[in-house]
This record gives C-alpha cells, sequence and structure tokens, in this order.
C-alpha cells in the first residue's frame, strides 16, 4: 500500500475527488440536477487530476514500498521529487511492537529524507511508515504511508 494526501490552499477543491463527498454534493440537489451535478464537476475534477501537486512525491523508498525483507532495516530513506524541508518533515514507524524510536532525520541531499532506527526489532509482520513533508517550491505539506514487511529467516 502506498498512500497520501496534501493539506492547505487546495483542500476545499480536493473535496470533489471522494466518492462520498461528491454523493452528498448530489444529495443537496434534487435528482432531476443530478445530471446537471456530475456535468459541472467532471471540469473541477479534470482540473484537479491534471494539477501536478495532487500526485504524491514520494518516489521510492529503502526499504523499498511493499517490499518483503528478512532482515529488519536500521535506516529509512524517502525519495521525493524535490528536496524535502527537514524542518517541516516527520517519519514515524509502527509494526508489530508498536511504535519504533527513530532518530536523526536528515537529508542527504539527494531529494531524500533519512532517518535512523533506534532499537530494530527482529520481530516479523507488518511495518508503515507514515511520513509528512514539503518539498521544493511547493507550499503544500504532503502526508502519506507505505507498508513493508519482516519475515522470519
Ligand atoms: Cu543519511
Amino acid at each position: 500500500m502506498n498512500f497520501f494526501r496534501r493539506s492547505g490552499t487546495m483542500q476545499a477543491f480536493e473535496v470533489t475527488l471522494y466518492p462520498q463527498e461528491y454523493s452528498m454534493f448530489a444529495r443537496c440537489h434534487s435528482s432531476t440536477l443530478k445530471a446537471t451535478a456530475v456535468l459541472l464537476c467532471l471540469p473541477i475534477l479534470l482540473v484537479a487530476c491534471s494539477t501536478p501537486g495532487a500526485h504524491s512525491p514520494l518516489l521510492s523508498a529503502e526499504p523499498a514500498i511493499d517490499a518483503v525483507l528478512t532482515r529488519p532495516p536500521r535506516t529509512l530513506r524517502l525519495f521525493f521529487a524535490a528536496l524535502p524541508d527537514v524542518s517541516r518533515s516527520n517519519i514515524t514507524l509502527l509494526g508489530p511492537a508498536g511504535e519504533y524510536q527513530l532518530r536523526g532525520l536528515h537529508t542527504m541531499a539527494a531529494d531524500d529524507l533519512m532517518i535512523e532506527i533506534l532499537e530494530p526489532a527482529a520481530t516479523p509482520g507488518d511495518y508503515t511508515v507514515q511520513w509528512s513533508t514539503v518539498v521544493g517550491d511547493d507550499p503544500m505539506e504532503y502526508t502519506g504511508s507505505f507498508a513493508f514487511h519482516v519475515q522470519a529467516d
């Protein structure tokens, strides 16, 4: 899995992307106006989808997104489309033993964020990396998460 969302000035625009929000919008209109509502929403959806910022800036990660590992990683490294602002970034790691302590968020100046896992537990199971960041000249704050899995040897 690989989820992301962004927040900022474009948020009101974004709600049109969610089906449940759309059906609420449709309910506000009489059924005879539903077709009109669809026609009105369509260009908005197209514009929202063509906005470059509407896509996750996360390109790849180490461990890789959805990777299956036999050894727990000692560091997490996330690669983005532009240089992240470290002071406005955050990474958390959740696993079978709960939340892991992370230390030393930094960038290696390769459009990346890197952080050390203080006590990498050898617990097999599903791990989730949650991230938030601001990259390049884009004022939006992006948040997302992805999974990797540790298998017993
Ligand atoms: Cu580093």
